[in-house]
């Protein structure tokens, strides 16, 4: 039996980032976050790319043609979804969601989903940094792991 498990490791890699300025207090913080992560891990500033949209509804256009692209191992996708800031809150939550998985589908790149949705700012915020960690963090590690993880299976086992 083979194990497919991958790793963390950023040397070499080249990774986009989509990130929506909406909420942007609790953005920043995510994508501050995520880059640090990656640089931790090992990858070269030159090696990373940064698109900053208007919202959580316009991040998936955006992956996608990242994506598409090929010229990334993996996409990361971050953003805040506040329900008290919108009486369209699910369609805005959902439609991300949906377009995020879809980008992964269509283009066979992993595309990493951190839009936050929450009931309130102090949520969200404590997921940026606060008492629930920083899911910037968690993406860039998740991004990274995908990506080794495809090359081990594309490799077969046999590495
Ligand atoms: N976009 C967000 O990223 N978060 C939100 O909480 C939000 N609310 O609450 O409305 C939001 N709306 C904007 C939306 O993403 C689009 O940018 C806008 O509808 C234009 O297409």
């Amino acid at each position: 039996m083979t194990t497919f498990e991958g790793e963390p490791d950023g040397r070499g890699r080249r990774i986009a980032v989509v990130a929506s300025r909406f909420n942007e207090v609790v953005t920043g913080k995510l994508v501050a976050a995520c880059l640090e992560t990656l640089r931790a891990a090992g990858l070269d500033e030159e090696d990373v790319d940064l698109a900053w949209v208007p919202g959580a509804f316009e991040i998936p256009l955006v992956a996608r043609r990242m994506a598409e692209s090929l010229s990334y191992d993996a996409v990361i996708c971050l953003g805040a979804v506040v329900r008290g800031d919108t009486a369209h809150f699910e369609l805005v939550a959902n439609e991300a969601a949906r377009g995020i998985r879809e980008a992964a589908r269509d283009s066979g790149v992993p595309v990493v989903f951190e839009v936050l949705a929450t009931e309130d700012l102090r949520q969200a915020l404590e997921r940026a940094g606060g008492a629930h960690g920083n899911k910037g963090r968690d993406a860039a590690l998740a991004a990274l792991e995908m990506a080794s993880l495809l090359d081990k299976i594309a490799k077969g086992g046999r590495q």
